[in-house]
Formats: C-alpha cells, sequence, structure tokens
C-alpha cells in the first residue's frame, strides 16, 4: 500500500544540481515554500478544476444494469457541455494545519479547504478519523494521472495512523468520516466476500492534506490529490489498548489525534524523546497508575471515568488524583 509504505522526507530543503558547469555542479538550495502560499494557490486550483469538470452522475442515478459503480470524472467540453459542473455537487470542509507537521521554518498554522463527494450514501454509519476502514481507492492527480490505488481487493487503513506526522494522508484519513460504510459482509463461501450497499466517493484534498513539498515518486511537490473511495466497513480502534476507543482520546475534540497528550510535560522532562499522545498512551496522565485501572468498564463495554477529586477532570488524566 503506496500511501503508508511512501517514505516521508521532511528534510528542509530540496536540493537541485544545476549540471551547467561541467567541472562543477552548482547546488542551488530551494527552501520549502509557505504553507499559506501554496493552500491558496491548491485551493484556486482544485476549484479551477471542479468547475471544469463533471463526475458520471447519470449513472449513478439511474444505473445502467451492467454499470460498475465507478466514479469517472470528465471535462465540461463538446457532448458534454451542458453537465452539472462538480463545484455544485461537493461539499467542502476546513482542516488547520500547522508548519510543524511538515518541519517548516516559517511557524504557522493554516486553514486548509477540502472538497468531497458523496456518489453514493453507503447503508451504515460513518467512520471516525481514529477507526480503520476497509476500503477501496484510487489516487489521482487533477491531470487524471493515477498515481495509486487498490481499485481490485480492499484494503484495511488504520485512518489514525495514516492521520499522523510524515504519512502524507491527513486529508485522506480526515475526510473519510464523510462518506458511510456498507452492510454487514457476507462471505460467499468461496473466497470472496460481498458488502451491500457501500459507501461510494471522492475527496480533493490540497497538498497541505498531503506530502506537502516532500514529492513522491509519482506525486510531484506541492500538488493536490484526488481520491476516489469505496468504503466497506469499519473498526473500532483502540491502539493502545487501554479501554478507550481511540476517538475518546481526542480529548480537544478537534479530529486531529496528534495534539492530545495529556502528560507531554512528564515525558519532556523525563529523559526519553519518545512523545505518545494519548490515544497511543497506556498511562495518559504519567501517574504509575495505567489508564485501564483508572477507569470502570461495565460488562455491557459501557465506559465510565471516575473524577475522585471532583474537579472535572477524569482521575486517568489527572495528576493530583491519588
Ligand atoms: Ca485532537
Ligand atoms: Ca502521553
Ligand atoms: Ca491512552
Ligand atoms: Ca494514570
Amino acid at each position: 500500500m503506496k500511501l503508508i509504505r511512501l517514505a516521508f522526507f521532511s528534510a528542509a530543503f530540496i536540493v537541485v544540481l544545476s549540471c551547467a558547469n561541467d567541472d562543477s555542479p552548482d547546488v542551488i538550495v530551494v527552501p520549502p515554500r509557505a504553507l499559506s502560499e501554496v493552500a491558496t494557490e491548491d485551493d484556486a486550483e482544485i476549484r479551477e478544476y471542479l468547475q471544469t469538470h463533471f463526475y458520471n452522475y447519470d449513472e449513478f442515478e439511474n444505473p445502467p444494469a451492467d454499470f460498475d459503480y465507478k466514479i469517472v470524472f470528465d471535462t465540461i467540453a463538446g457532448d458534454n457541455a451542458s453537465k452539472t459542473a462538480l463545484i455544485n455537487q461537493v461539499q467542502s470542509a476546513q482542516i488547520s494545519v500547522s508548519s510543524d507537521e511538515f518541519g517548516l521554518s516559517e511557524e504557522e498554522t493554516v486553514s486548509h479547504t477540502y472538497y468531497y463527494l458523496v456518489a453514493r450514501e453507503g447503508l451504515n454509519e460513518n467512520p471516525t478519523v481514529a477507526d480503520s476502514v476497509l476500503v477501496r481507492y484510487k489516487g489521482s492527480l487533477l491531470t487524471g494521472f493515477d498515481f495509486d490505488g487498490s481499485f481490485i481487493n480492499p484494503i484495511w487503513f488504520d485512518l489514525a495512523q495514516i492521520q499522523g506526522p510524515g504519512q502524507g494522508a491527513r486529508g485522506f484519513a480526515e475526510a473519510m468520516p464523510n462518506f458511510k460504510r456498507g452492510g454487514d459482509v457476507i462471505d460467499n463461501g468461496d473466497g470472496t466476500a460481498i458488502v451491500e450497499g457501500f459507501g461510494i466517493g471522492a475527496m480533493f484534498l490540497p497538498s497541505g492534506l498531503g506530502f506537502f513539498n516532500a514529492s513522491q515518486a509519482e506525486i510531484p511537490a506541492y500538488t493536490p490529490l484526488v481520491f476516489t473511495v469505496d468504503l466497506f466497513t469499519i473498526e473500532e480502534t483502540d491502539h493502545d489498548g487501554d479501554g478507550i476507543p481511540s476517538i475518546l482520546e481526542d480529548v480537544n475534540g478537534d479530529g486531529y489525534l496528534y495534539n492530545d497528550n495529556t502528560d507531554e510535560e512528564q515525558e519532556q522532562e523525563s529523559n526519553s524523546l519518545a512523545r505518545f499522545s494519548d490515544f497511543l498512551d497506556v498511562d495518559d496522565d504519567a501517574d504509575g497508575t495505567r489508564t485501564r485501572d483508572e477507569i470502570e468498564i461495565d460488562e455491557e463495554g459501557n465506559i465510565t471515568f471516575p473524577d475522585g477529586d471532583g474537579d472535572g477532570i477524569p482521575d486517568y488524566r489527572d495528576r493530583d488524583n491519588s
């Protein structure tokens, strides 16, 4: 799976070798561009695409017998001049991105707009950004070039994991909850399985929600990405096994799991370089008592969070509380 597999280069500089002089090639160091500047540029580029392209909505609305339920984009021109542009069918959302995520020296936090299209609503619920999802997907550039995908066999993604810095998939992970999963997995008994009524959609992401300045084999730096997705099924995930589903460890509720670290101070004070966000930390307040022993889970799986000293902070995140 390329999206996970792709190495991320957090190098602050791109080195360009110029061979103008045969004897001693010049090395030109190009600093990374500002997140805010690229975000504005990418948004204009994506909007231009959405204004000039449509998808095969006619087929989704009145599916031909042999319809394969694949989203196909095309330009609005010629025979298709009267098609409804994507810009009128997508929805948009914002994600706040810190320049720290890309190791940029210019510190800024920039709101990024992404766009998504629900071509077919799935039968069941939406995943959270902390869930694992079973999907088929295809990744493309706005030029129509396909750089990646798993469109035959479904593949599991741990959204919380690929959301993290250096993965180049923050937008992919955070846009996924806009889609819904299908019905139950029905085993055909011959090694195959089907999922009825799975969700089908697409997302249009600025590069700040992808790889930004880190060019990949087939993705140039600062390039918006398009993903089409079939969302089959979902699994709720408790990454650190502390009894609290990871989504509930997004303490500030902003949908980003890497900026919630209750005991960051203690982790800094210890000589270790390790930093564990709450969803990856078995003792969230570093008080020596495991989170699992500071929460209560009844036989039905309902979780309660005792707050012994009544200060509004549950024991598992409260160092004051013994
Ligand atoms: Ca958060
Ligand atoms: Ca921690
Ligand atoms: Ca935890
Ligand atoms: Ca604890």
